[in-house]
């Protein structure tokens, strides 16, 4: 039976974590996955999730299943964030979510949806995009096309994307990344939303915004504003939020699909074709992650930390940002880089070749995509002028 089954590449971003553990270098610096690490080179469990999953352990009675859209507590908790605590849609019954294993899960879900309830849309992704979204809509069955975004100068082209936008088939399917951009770290200003707003409304696109790093940018609400201007502004739209980063719950499998409709009683039809949907993905999703979430929004104590704690990895990793553009001042690098401080979240393009990127590792033992992304979570405040001096020398020369 398996003799013709062949082999295939592992994923690159993931396997780069295999590479940097088997490396013995001391200065080794690991600016690959995008999983968030404190000062120490560690991906921490924000306190307050710890103390949510101490008082779980105390008061969980079963573990019989949760039902098809998961933990309720969770899914009203959730959509509040995102869409804010006094949103309309929500008072009108017109959103809600359904849980998900991870913001993947959702993107799944979404995919599934999009390819059973509305055939033949295609999705639109923007150029680049993180690479499984290419994968996971082609593997729904869904015509995956592009539109530009980020340009040759590594700047992002709000005009190229417009002008393609203006241009897609009436109702297909737009991914747009809420905030802090995977893998560039551009994002779009406020004036740039509105106007893929108008594109969207002209010609009836449906969006699907991507939301997994709902706190990384500007901070909690102002990371959220694009889509509850989305959600203000049209009577449909598809949200995938993900708890893995700000939560720090990756492996918990964290995340839920929003969706927003005309009126109640469509979303009790639509929520009907999730749950099926999800029923033949991965029937009724895990509920560890789902119930710490629920536990931290639902206690005053609890969000106040867990606030404070993800306001704490947003500005360390901002001061990381500036601190690098600075360590590259003395190599006459600043300007080249200053992109580095203005891009949101923990991806940078920084700009540097595939041909650097390799030359970053194998000489200087910096770990990086391939594509010139950095995770500059991965760094820390003793180690910029290192950094600094191994990228102005494969820069040189
Ligand atoms: N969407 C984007 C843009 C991401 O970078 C990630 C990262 O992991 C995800 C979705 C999926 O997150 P999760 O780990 O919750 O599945
Ligand atoms: O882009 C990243 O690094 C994160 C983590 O298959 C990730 O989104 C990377 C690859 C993957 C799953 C998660």
């Amino acid at each position: 039976h398996f003799a013709t089954v062949a082999r295939v590449p592992g994923d690159p971003i993931l396997s780069l974590m295999e590479a940097y553990r088997l490396d013995s270098n001391p200065a080794r610096l690991d600016l690959g996955v995008g999983v968030y690490k404190d000062a120490q080179g560690l991906t921490p469990i924000p306190r307050a999730v710890k103390l949510a999953e101490q008082q779980l352990i105390d008061s969980e009675r079963t573990k019989t299943y949760v039902g098809g859209h998961g933990d309720a507590a969770f899914g009203a908790l959730l959509s509040e964030l995102v869409l804010g605590a006094g949103s309309a849609l929500l008072a009108e019954q017109r959103a809600g979510a359904t849980q998900t294993p991870g913001g993947t899960g959702a993107l799944r879900l979404a995919g599934d949806f999009i390819r059973h309830c509305l055939p033949g849309r295609g999705i639109w992704l923007s150029d680049p995009t993180w690479p499984i979204h290419e994968t996971l809509f082609a593997e729904a069955g869904l015509k995956v096309g592009h539109y530009p975004y980020v340009g040759a100068d590594n700047r992002l082209d709000v005009e190229a994307m417009i002008a393609a936008l203006t241009h897609l088939p009436k109702g297909d399917v737009v991914l747009l990344h809420a905030c802090c951009h995977n893998p560039t770290g551009f994002d779009l200003a406020p004036r740039d939303w509105k106007r893929v707003l108008e594109v969207v409304k002209a010609r009836e696109l449906l969006p699907l915004i991507d939301f997994a790093y709902q706190g990384f940018g500007d901070g909690l609400e102002d990371d959220a504003w694009a889509v509850r201007l989305f959600a203000a502004e049209l009577p449909e739209l598809l949200i995938t939020s993900s708890c893995s980063k700000n939560f720090g719950l990756y492996r918990e499998r964290t995340g839920a699909l929003i969706v927003c409709a005309a009126d109640a009683e469509k979303l009790l039809d639509i929520r009907s074709q999730l749950a099926s949907i999800a029923r033949n993905l991965w029937s009724t999703p895990p509920a560890h992650g789902a119930a710490v979430v629920a536990q931290v929004l639902g206690d005053e104590a609890l969000k106040r930390l867990w606030l404070d704690e993800l306001e704490g990895m947003r500005q360390r990793v901002a001061s990381l940002r500036r601190g690098l553009v600075e360590a590259l001042a003395p190599h006459g690098l600043s300007e080249r880089f200053a992109h580095i401080a203005e891009q949101r979240g923990m991806f940078s393009y920084t700009g540097l070749t595939a041909v650097q990127v390799q030359r970053l590792r194998e000489e200087f033992s910096v770990y990086m995509v391939g594509s010139g992304r950095a995770n500059v979570a991965g760094l820390d405040a003793t180690r910029l002028e290192q950094l600094a001096s191994a990228i102005a020398r494969v820069c040189v020369n």
